[in-house]
């Protein structure tokens, strides 16, 4: 319900002819949802989804889809995260859609956070690992790098088999337990040779909206 409550919300910013990031995840599914009933009232958007799961979603409730070739400034995109800090940078990628996530993140004008407010940490690191996408290629030789770096380091399964993300390739989930440097983190991971992407987004995110208990929470990026 929690999740509902912030998914639905954020469909409200979104305005007549925007192109719309749609982010991946069970709490941006709600905002997919409510978008597509708009469209239904006449709201014309164009949607870049971030994963097949959300362009299967968006596809069979109707919103017109489209791409970063067509389009490549986003208005605004929504999308979920696994931990919110204070400053609101982010973990993201527990489902999987973290590299095409940053890349619509990165474009987008404004990017609107929602989940529930389990989600928001006092520092990153503190419950989620840091999901790091792979090119299977270099697998085993990341997997040692990222051994070495953090305190725990897991290759993503899914039924007995390596996960295998839109892009063809894998994840590893580092945890490190609590991140006091993230962007120094995030440089340390991207120097390794075969990470495609990792799941810290730092300093992208302009607003979270959280469902709680009592309804919604809303933390804005500190000035
Ligand atoms: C997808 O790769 C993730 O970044 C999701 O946005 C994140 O895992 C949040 O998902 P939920 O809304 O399902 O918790």
């Amino acid at each position: 319900m929690q999740k509902k409550l912030a998914g639905e919300k954020a469909a409200e910013l979104v305005q007549d002819g925007m192109i719309v990031g749609l982010g991946t995840g069970s709490t941006v599914h709600f905002t997919t949802l409510a978008l597509a009933r708009r469209v239904r009232e006449g709201l014309d958007i164009v949607g870049i989804p971030t994963s097949r799961a959300t362009e299967k979603l968006a596809v069979t409730n109707g919103i017109k889809l489209s791409t970063l070739d067509e389009h490549p400034i986003i208005d605004i995109t929504i999308d979920g995260a696994d931990e919110i800090s204070p400053k609101l940078d982010l973990i993201k990628g527990l489902g999987g859609a973290l590299l095409r996530e940053k890349v619509v993140a990165a474009v987008s004008k404004r990017l609107i956070i929602v989940a529930d407010e389990s989600k928001y940490v006092k520092v990153l690191g503190s419950r989620s690992p840091v999901p790091v996408e792979v090119l299977p290629f270099a697998l085993s030789t990341v997997m040692r790098q990222l051994g070495d770096m953090c305190n725990e380091a897991n290759l993503r399964t899914r039924d007995g088999m390596a996960y295998v993300t839109d892009n063809g390739n894998n994840i590893i989930d580092c945890r490190f337990g609590p991140i006091h440097r993230p962007s120094e983190l995030e440089s340390r991971i991207n120097s390794i040779p075969g990470v495609a992407e990792n799941g810290l987004f730092l300093g992208m995110a302009e607003r979270a909206i959280l469902g709680t208990a009592d309804g919604i929470r809303v933390v804005e990026k500190p000035t």
